[in-house]
């Protein structure tokens, strides 16, 4: 099993450096033991720890410099230790779950252990100068979602060396130096995400340099199961750089527990990046997982006696104790000494940790005890008080809900009895609520002064001089000027460059502002989005195009996983002011024409969603979203290229507000609230329901993420008294959205004289063709009748009931 070590010299070390080391992967193996046991006796929920992978990790940080980004997983704990980038505090704290910035900088306690992050933000939500810091990207936990953001990360580098208008954000790069060092287990290799970063970074000679933790295991399955051959590196062969060539990966084998060997190798990796540009991968193998994977089980039960053996002997911490002995850099003695230390050093710094974490839990527990406690010499239920407070302050190890709920009960029991001290108790809870409202919900979106809610509206202007063009060429205006005013704007995508996007948007920007500024993708879309969220995290402000609608599926997870939630998973320390262009809804057949939008709101809550009925409100849109330092999805609509608007004289500065529906007509009798496609269709119906004496007020909605934030559609209830809800997508999706929105959030079901409807489209996929479309989606037919139906069931005298016999 075991592979020959490298035959580096101890010569080439220094003393003091290999201690240090030492002590450190000592430290973090320290860590690990620790963490698991106070798993194990229920201080902690979970644990997931990096044994078995110091070594390398600390040859990796030792090729880190600052300014440089990490986007890695959760075995990275030695490497954070190493760069300095995690303390031990800190690493205890988030085992804890102890939501604090200060003590979990990280997640404020919103993730689980081993989810690193540095801080790339200011408390105000402006950016830090990040070449002055060791960066780490957030983590997530689904296995390979850290690589489509290393796309982006390692492109953000090249851009920033080659684009000359950059060279002033040195805030964010210094000429573009920076590597962004990924890491991912051997078994998540066998993502596709996986194979299409590689391949994307490849493409785009990004200044990557990828470590793959190869122990042969994805928790319990071997490789075997994982890979053809069973052996990452001769699968990623075929992307190795050849002589000569520009274009490639080096690539690097390594040993896990070879120290000279993993030093050199990343420095020679590292330097190999930096100077030559050439993205690299380095394949550690022969690493071990002494705790198994997780405290969630043990790996006896998965590995055998044979690998449990080589386990115990090849651990790179017993390698390396031996090599140093061997090259006589410290004695057994000494060693034992440094670990005894270490050992009694990490159980010190884990119980000021615990300590820290637990003693405002107390203290609110002794708060709340002391306000029930006066209460029960006061009520006629004090036996009922008494119990549940000695409930709670019987507690070993309490947490917050546990004051408050017994905070609940009490004031639940005390429901019909008056005494002064009761709004004490009542006070706390509210206070308690809101501080935990902050604690574990703020940050969902940015709380920044440039948050998109906080941009000020500039309303089109027009004059007799303005045009009247098609859509495409009113969007093609707006991205020129962007491009113009901000050298940070990048727009890439499938047909985005040469050809200016399969809808002309672009038309001729590639030429204009280079092949940089304006480019092609592959047909990548999960690492098109990534692509934008590493380059976002540097400064850039990227506009990412997923050609269609109906494919941003593919790209939904890592909107959802990574990009919609960065600021709300790390509490405000870090941004991502992605764009997300597309189009959509209405064309023709399956792949064309759909309109999943409540699968999209729903799962990338942290973005705004947008969705305009034409190109001049896209514009708006684009320019609203460039100001601020939030992600936004926008759906363009597919039909509105082709008709004429009229081109706002300053497109380059007008800007829509986000979350304020448009009354696009007036009207008395029923209010429809639509948005993007439908609202030609249901402007169509309201001239032919206007023939029969049906008045209709329609409003666009245009943004649903955020949705009315004026309540303006509680308005138009209030003087319609009846409502519908039309959109294409399937029964029970936004329009049910829409409808919760207006009737319970807006309280609006207090204005209803007739029961509110929806009218969406099939709940199955649009079928192909003009009758596909007329039979899969609401037509103007249908929101004729449905609006007819609800006043036929008001005033049947001059409405008669036509439609059954
Ligand atoms: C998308 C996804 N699928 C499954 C899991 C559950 N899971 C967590 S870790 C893991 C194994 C990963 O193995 P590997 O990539 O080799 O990393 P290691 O833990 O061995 O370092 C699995 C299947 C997950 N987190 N995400």
């Amino acid at each position: 099993m075991a592979a020959k070590k490298s035959e580096e010299l101890a010569g080439n070390f220094n003393r003091e450096e290999v201690i240090a080391d030492y002590r450190l992967a000592y430290q973090s193996r320290q860590a690990s033991l620790i963490g698991r046991r106070e798993v194990m006796s229920g201080k902690a929920k979970f644990g997931i720890f990096g044994d078995g992978k110091e070594l390398p990790q600390i040859a990796m940080a030792k090729a880190f410099r600052k300014g440089d980004f990490r986007s890695g997983y959760y075995r990275d704990q030695t490497f954070m230790f190493a760069a300095g980038a995690l303390t031990l505090s800190e690493f205890f704290a988030q085992l804890y779950a102890h939501a604090d910035v200060g003590a979990d900088p990280a997640s404020a306690g919103r993730s689980m252990n081993a989810h690193f992050s540095t801080r790339s933000l200011n408390s105000d939500g402006s950016w830090k100068n990040l070449t002055e810091t060791i960066n780490s990207s957030p983590d997530v936990s689904p296995t390979g979602s850290q690589m489509p953001r290393l796309v982006g990360l390692g492109y953000a580098s090249r851009l920033y060396r080659e684009l000359d208008d950059l060279k002033s954000y040195t805030q964010f790069s210094q000429e573009g130096k920076e590597i962004a060092f990924g890491t991912v287990g051997n078994a998540s290799t066998a993502e596709g995400m996986f194979w299409e970063a590689i391949n994307a970074i490849g493409v785009l000679k990004a200044q990557v340099l990828l470590s793959i933790w190869d122990d042969c295991f994805g928790i319990s399955v071997p490789s075997e199961h994982q890979l053809v051959k069973q052996n990452i590196s001769s699968l990623i062969d075929g992307f190795r750089v050849e002589p000569g060539s520009e274009k490639g990966f080096a690539i690097y084998t390594v040993l896990g527990w070879d120290y000279p060997a993993l030093v050199k190798t990343y420095q020679e990796a590292a330097e190999s990046v930096r100077k030559k540009c050439i993205p690299a991968i380095v394949h550690v193998h022969e690493l071990t997982q002494p705790q198994g994977h997780s405290t969630s089980g043990s790996h006896e039960r998965y590995k055998s006696e044979e690998r449990l053996t080589w386990e115990a002997e090849f651990d790179c911490l017993v390698k390396f104790r031996e090599w140093i002995i061997e090259s006589k850099f410290a004695t057994a003695h000494d060693l034992d000494q440094l670990e005894d230390q270490e050992r009694v050093q990490v159980e010190e710094i884990r119980k000021e940790a615990w300590e820290n974490y637990m003693s405002p839990i107390l203290a609110e527990r002794a708060d709340v005890a002391k306000l029930i406690s006066e209460l029960e010499e006061k009520s006629n239920h004090s036996e009922q008080l008494e119990k549940i407070r000695k409930k709670l302050l019987g507690l070993q190890t309490p947490f917050r809900r546990d004051s408050m709920s017994a905070a609940r009960q009490a004031l639940a029991i005390l429901r019909n009895e008056t005494i002064a001290s009761k709004d004490k108790l009542l006070e706390w809870k509210n206070l308690s609520e809101s501080s935990n409202e902050e604690r574990y919900s703020s940050h969902l979106y940015s709380q920044s002064s440039q948050s998109a809610l906080r941009v000020e509206e500039i309303k089109s202007k027009y004059s007799s001089e303005s045009p009247i063009i098609y859509g495409f060429e009113v969007l093609n205006a707006c991205f020129d000027s962007a491009l113009t005013r901000d050298p940070r704007i990048i727009a890439f995508g499938e047909d985005v460059g040469k050809l200016g996007d399969v809808n002309q948007g672009f038309r001729g920007l590639q030429k204009k502002f280079g092949d940089l500024r304006v480019s092609d993708t592959g047909i990548r879309e999960v690492t098109i989005v990534g692509q934008a969220i590493g380059m976002a995290m540097r400064g850039l402000r990227p506009i990412a195009e997923i050609q269609y609608l109906d494919y941003l599926l593919y790209a939904l997870q890592i909107m959802s996983d990574d990009l919609a939630s960065l600021q709300w998973r790390t509490k405000g320390g870090a941004k991502a002011p992605v764009i997300i262009r597309t189009r959509g809804h209405r064309l023709e057949g399956i792949w064309h024409s759909g309109s999943p939008m409540a699968g999209i709101i729903h799962l990338v809550r942290g973005m705004h969603v947008l969705v305009p009925r034409n190109m001049v409100q896209a514009s708006g849109f684009y320019n609203t979203l460039l100001l601020s330092d939030e992600p936004g999805l926008i759906v363009e609509v597919l039909n509105g290229y082709r008709l004429k608007e009229r081109l706002p004289d300053n497109i380059d500065e007008f800007t829509v507000p986000l979350g304020v529906p448009e009354v696009i007509r007036q009207g008395q009798d029923i209010t429809v609230v639509t948005y993007g496609a439908s609202c030609r269709i249901v402007l169509e119906a309201a001239e032919r329901l206007n023939q029969v004496g049906i008045d209709i007020e329609v409003i666009d909605v245009q943004s649903l993420l955020p949705f009315d934030i004026h309540n303006s559609i509680y308005g138009s209830l209030k003087k319609t008294n009846r409502i519908l809800f039309v959109d294409e997508d399937v029964p029970g999706g936004t329009t049910a959205y829409m409808l919760q929105e207006v009737l319970e959030k807006q309280d609006g079901y207090r204005w209803l004289d007739s029961s509110p409807r929806t009218l969406p489209g099939k709940p199955h996929r649009p079928a192909y063709g003009s009758d596909g479309d007329y039979w899969s989606k609401p037509n103007a037919d249908q929101v004729f009748e449905s609006v007819y139906e609800i006043m036929a069931e008001v005033d049947p005298v001059n409405y008669p009931n036509y439609l059954s016999s």
